[in-house]
Parts: C-alpha cells; sequence; structure tokens
C-alpha cells in the first residue's frame, strides 16, 4: 500500500470503506458521526460532502483489527498479537527511504499570501476543544541537528491561524529532545506536518520506535521497499512523495501560544489550565489535487486512536522485548480499554529463578515501557495474554501480591488522568508475577478431569436429558 488512496480504492471493495455523500458538519457532527460508527466498529468513512469545503476528510481508518491487518499487508484474520509479531520479526531490517525528484505531493505548492490552512476542511472533534484540530491522524517530520537522525513523530496540532498550528510535544518525546537541542544553539527547528498518506507511516508516527531510529527506515522494513521521499519546498526535510498534505514550517522555542483543551483517549480532556505551547508557523502547504484530510476521533475508549495505538504501543513493546533476546518469551498483548499502553500482559515460560522478574523489569525498561506503563502482568506460558477470563483467573489463583514490586517513580504522561493536573510527570508502576514460582519445589497440582469417565458420562448425555 503506497497511499491513502490505495487504502481507499481496496478497502472500498474489501467493505473495509464507505464513502458517506450526504452534508456533514464539520464542527462536532463529522467527529460525532465517527465516533458512534467506531463504537459499532463500523468502516473506514470518507465524508466527501463537508459543508463549507470542497476537499474530502476520511476518518476511522484504524478502527478494527481486521483493517490494522489490512494496512501490514497481512491476513485479515490475524489477531493485534500477530501482527505485533510479524512487526517484530521485521522490524529490525532498517530500510532507509528513497529520494525522488518529483511526486504528487508537489501538485501544488502554495507560498506565502497563499498560505491558508483554513480552506482545509479541519474537524472540531468534542464540545469543549479550545478549537479545530488540524493534526490528529497526521505526524510531525523534525531532524536531530547533531546526527541528522530523522523522526516521525505524531503530536496532536490544533488549528490556530491559518499559518500557525499547534504543537504539543510531551517532555522526553523525539520533538522534544531534538527541540531542546536546537534551543540550546539559538535556533528554530524545521519541521512538516503530513496529513493523509500510507497509514502505516501514521501508525509509525504513533509508534515508541527508540531514540535515534528514524520511523522512515521501520516503515521500510515492515514493507519491505523503502518509502519515496522528496525534500520540502521550504524546510530541508524528507517528506512522503505520495502525501495528501505537506505543512511545511518551524517552531521558534521561545514564542508560545495558548493550546487546548483537547478530548484526548483517556476519555478526559487535556490542556485544560495547563502551560502555553510551542506551535508551528507555516512557511509552506504543498498537496496533492483534492487532497484528503485525514483525522481520528481519540477521546473515549475503545476506538480509533485506541486500536492504532494497541498496534504501535504494543508492537513497539514486543520488538524491543524481543531486540533483549530474553528466552522464554511467549506473547503479549497491551488492551486496546487502556489504548495499548497503561497496561501489557505478557505471556513466558520460565526457564531459571527470578526470570518472570527479568521480564517485568525488562518491560518497563523499553523505549515503550519506560513512558507510562503503569501495570505489567506476567502469566505462564499456558495462559493467552488477550484471553482476559483466563488471566483474571491469575491474577486470582496464581498472583501473590508478597510477589509483585511497586515502582515509586517512573516517567508518566501529562495525560494520565489518574494523577493530579498539576504532577503527571512520574508515575508508580505495578509489576505483578501472576505465575506458579518456577523455584517452587512442589507445585500445586492441577485438577484434570478423568478421560475415561469423561468418555463414559458424554456417552450417557441424552440418556441424562442434557
Ligand atoms: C492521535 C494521536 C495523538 C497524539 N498526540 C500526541 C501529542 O499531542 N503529544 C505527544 O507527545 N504524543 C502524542 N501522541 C503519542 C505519540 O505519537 C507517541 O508517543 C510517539 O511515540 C511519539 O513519537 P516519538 O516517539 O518519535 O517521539 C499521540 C498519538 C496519537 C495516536
Ligand atoms: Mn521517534
Amino acid at each position: 500500500m503506497k497511499d491513502m488512496r490505495e487504502f481507499i480504492s481496496k478497502g472500498e471493495k474489501l467493505g473495509l470503506v464507505k464513502r458517506i455523500s450526504a452534508e456533514v458538519n464539520p464542527y462536532l457532527e463529522l467527529s460525532h458521526i465517527a465516533k458512534l460508527n467506531e463504537e459499532e466498529s463500523g468502516p473506514a468513512l470518507l465524508f466527501e460532502n463537508v459543508k463549507g469545503y470542497e476537499t474530502p476528510v476520511i476518518t476511522s481508518v484504524c478502527t478494527t483489527t481486521e483493517r490494522l491487518a489490512f494496512i501490514m499487508d497481512q491476513p485479515r484474520e490475524s489477531s493485534l498479537f500477530d501482527l505485533y509479531d510479524s512487526w517484530a520479526k521485521r522490524g529490525d531490517n532498517l530500510v532507509p527511504p528513497n529520494w525522488v525528484d518529483s511526486a504528487p505531493c508537489k501538485e501544488n505548492i502554495l507560498l506565502g499570501d497563499d498560505i491558508d490552512l483554513t480552506r482545509f476542511p479541519v474537524p472540531h472533534y468534542y464540545p469543549q476543544d479550545g478549537g479545530p484540530f488540524y493534526g490528529t491522524a497526521h505526524f510531525i517530520v523534525t531532524k536531530d541537528p547533531d546526527s541528522g537522525w530523522v523522526n516521525l513523530g505524531t503530536y496532536r496540532s490544533q488549528l490556530f491561524e491559518k499559518d500557525k498550528i499547534g504543537t504539543m510535544f510531551i517532555k522526553g518525546k523525539h520533538a522534544d529532545i531534538m527541540l531542546k537541542k536546537y534551543q540550546a544553539r539559538g535556533e528554530k527547528m524545521q519541521v512538516a506536518s503530513i496529513c493523509g498518506c500510507d497509514p502505516l507511516l501514521f501508525i509509525l508516527g504513533a509508534s515508541r520506535v527508540s531514540a535515534f531510529v528514524s520511523e522512515y527506515d521501520v516503515a521500510g522494513a515492515l514493507r519491505g521497499q523503502p518509502v519515496d521521499v522528496i525534500k520540502g519546498e521550504t524546510v530541508d526535510l524528507p517528506v512522503p512523495a505520495t502525501a495528501e498534505c505537506v505543512v511545511e514550517g518551524f517552531v521558534d522555542p521561545e514564542v508560545f501560544y495558548e493550546e487546548g483543551p483537547f478530548g484526548e483517549y483517556t476519555g478526559y480532556y487535556s490542556g485544560v489550565g495547563t502551560d502555553p505551547r510551542n506551535f508551528i508557523q507555516v512557511t509552506g502547504i504543498t498537496h496533492r489535487n483534492n487532497p484528503i484530510h485525514w483525522g481520528t476521533t481519540v477521546g473515549r475508549a475503545v476506538t480509533d486512536t485506541h486500536m492504532t495505538m494497541a498496534l504501535s504501543y504494543g508492537a513497539t513493546l514486543w520488538q524491543q522485548l524481543n531486540a533483549m533476546k530474553i528466552p522464554g518469551l511467549k506473547s503479549c498483548y497491551c488492551p486496546p480499554e487502556g489504548s495499548g499502553r497503561f497496561l501489557a500482559i505478557i505471556s513466558m515460560k520460565q526457564m531459571y529463578p527470578g526470570h518472570v522478574n527479568q521480564v517485568l523489569t525488562a518491560a518497563i525498561s523499553t523505549e515503550m515501557g519506560a513512558y507510562g506503563l503503569k501495570t505489567v502482568i506476567v502469566v505462564d506460558e499456558d495462559i493467552d495474554p488477550w484471553d482476559i477470563p483466563r488471566v483474571m483467573y491469575a491474577l486470582s489463583f496464581r498472583f501473590q501480591p508478597n510477589r509483585s514490586q511497586v515502582i515509586q517513580r517512573g516517567r508518566s504522561t501529562p495525560l494520565d488522568p489518574s494523577l493530579p493536573i498539576s504532577a503527571r510527570e512520574i508515575t508508580g508502576r505495578l509489576l505483578m508475577d501472576a505465575t506458579i514460582p518456577y523455584e517452587w519445589k512442589e507445585k500445586p497440582i492441577p485438577i484434570e478431569l478423568d478421560t475415561e469417565v469423561v468418555e463414559r458420562v458424554k456417552a450417557r448425555w441424552s440418556e441424562l436429558g442434557l
């Protein structure tokens, strides 16, 4: 899949994408249709008639595991863990992008007075949002001034003015690390926002790929071929050749704008009463003819953003655990109910004393886990981590609080509503060992039914009137 148009044309044939030709208002109405549709696991929606605008909006691209599998070129019946596993198996064979000289994303080039983001249909998602949000299912390209490492990160962008959009680079995110380097040099940071492209690139923008690794190279690894990129018009950054819309500009680390609130994936508003944030001063826009604006509904779980993150956070956790080459790892699951990022369940075969603790502490030391993962549960190999009734069984009959650990201080997300709004930088973590200890000489004896008696009574089933 090379771009959003291929996702739509192929997806439509498979019944995964639906066109809406009725007029829809981008103020709340569009997002509410998308959200309610997503709560029913409905199709991706292409809104062709957005009130007051000429161009379409697509939503709900990533809402179901089936569509995530479709985007990843995997069998449609794949489970989330199947997708994590194929990601982990291929994701390390980095393939750098391929530079091209001409590209569809340059069909229209808007500079100077022609820069006007208000001509694009930008949804206003939730009643208390600070305004319309241009960047939801987008990602921001930045370059490390020291090493040249190119990062893709999905950071929300509120539409402020025709040539200004917001940023929210949470502390420690890769664009934040880079911005601080530019700040130390007394420089501004060039950025490009990409909206509408190969959907895998957005999923990568929202992935916990390790620092110093370019998400472009991981996309190349997962696709098995390089991403075609072209240089921006006003910024020295690679942008995807098939992007629907590229917004180029810079972030001045010393200048701020009042941003938010925004109805976040936690189900609560964030950006309420917090500090003003840096923003993007737009220096140029390039877009395809009839550009397709892509939005994701965020908001309460479980819908589009939650499924995106259950894949992007879960797959990177699994990839990073596998990279540590710990023996015995079997599978893992990052439930979409927690947006794939607050809770992880890992299944493993124990092979030596202390093995479970190795996995528990490894999980919170990965790039994914070190950022806000609050609870890790390890279960034995006979339990699938996505089989929640069996996980409840393990938490009831194998888990022992004496063998669990509370870590007092870890890196948090300012979006975590379980912490007070003014103190969200540090979180506790809970490491739960829900296994039967390896070193026990005497283990609980599991009850198995007598197979012979089972056969005998089954043969009597109708006689018993059952
Ligand atoms: C729809 C959506 C919106 C997001 N908004 C933000 C945001 O505003 N700020 C942020 O720091 N992370 C946000 N994230 C999470 C980041 O995309 C994620 O942490 C990613 O790892 C950031 O890229 P990086 O690791 O290269 O910094 C968002 C994710 C999604 C799916
Ligand atoms: Mn990154």
